[in-house]
């Protein structure tokens, strides 16, 4: 039997928005429109996830993990497909455009966050800020030299910061041109599921106070900007149920 309310556990609030991660403002966007009702629970540490990453979902019994198996169970259990009026075709776009924005987009933010001195400070000084401040000091560079590592095994890592500008400005561009044809929202009049997905990532890259070449490249699309503001507005700003969940 699953319970009625969701738990949705995810990285800590930062910088005004609900999550620091994009893929669990993605979850938090997607359960949103689908109009869910569930709480937040607060976590500093990933390895607490069935999969060591944020975010995962506890439904009464069941944990799953990683967002698109998440959103695979909103589906199954709880009827709330926002992609259920796409035509085959129309799945076929979101599905590269989601594709795009978790698998090349993501890589080109976290960059930016982990590869930038005082984007790295700041970002985990907020992430970990209920950590002791010695513990802090060490877990964050150990955490850093991982994900450095997995960003030079991915690739990116290997690119200059001008370089990942021009790949990641190529996605931007790509949203905002599909903004254009389509009738506000990626796919047409209606949110759906992509859309949930490109709020997490373009919120992560245009709110918190961090100067960087994508970010910029992003402030010059005025309708990608306005979009993002607007799928704030929907499903970012409305204050949540929260639970602070265990630190490290
Ligand atoms: N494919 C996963 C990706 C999740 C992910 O990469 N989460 C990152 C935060 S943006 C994470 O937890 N990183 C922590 C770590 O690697 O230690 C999903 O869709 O949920």
């Amino acid at each position: 039997m699953l319970a009625a309310m969701l738990e949705l556990h995810t990285m800590v609030p930062a910088f005004g928005l609900p999550t620091f991660t994009p893929f669990g403002l993605k979850l938090i966007a997607y359960m949103r429109l689908a109009g869910l009702d569930f709480r937040v629970v607060e976590e500093v540490d990933p390895r607490r996830g069935p999969k060591g990453k944020f975010p995962w979902l506890v439904d009464g019994d069941a944990t799953i993990a990683d967002s698109d198996f998440v959103v695979r169970h909103l589906v199954a259990h709880h009827g709330a497909d926002l992609d259920a009026g796409l035509s085959v075709a129309q799945r076929a776009h979101a599905h590269s455009l989601r594709r795009m924005v978790e698998e090349s987009l993501c890589f080109c933010i976290l960059y930016y966050r982990w590869l930038e001195d005082s984007t790295y400070r700041a970002a985990t000084e907020v992430a970990l800020a209920s950590m002791a401040r010695p513990v802090r000091g060490v877990v964050r560079p150990l955490i850093r030299r991982r994900i450095l590592r997995d960003l030079w095994g991915q690739g990116i890592g290997r690119h200059s910061a001008a370089e990942v500008a021009e790949l990641g400005g190529e996605d931007l561009e790509a949203l905002s041109a599909g903004l254009d044809a389509a009738q506000g929202y990626l796919l047409g009049a209606e949110p759906t599921a992509v859309d949930a997905s490109a709020a997490g990532f373009l919120a992560v890259l245009l709110y918190p106070p961090f100067d960087n070449p994508l970010r910029r490249r992003l402030e010059r699309l005025p309708n990608l900007v306005a979009y993002t503001d607007r799928m704030r507005g929907l499903c970012f700003d409305t204050p949540l149920t929260l639970e602070a969940g265990r630190g490290l």
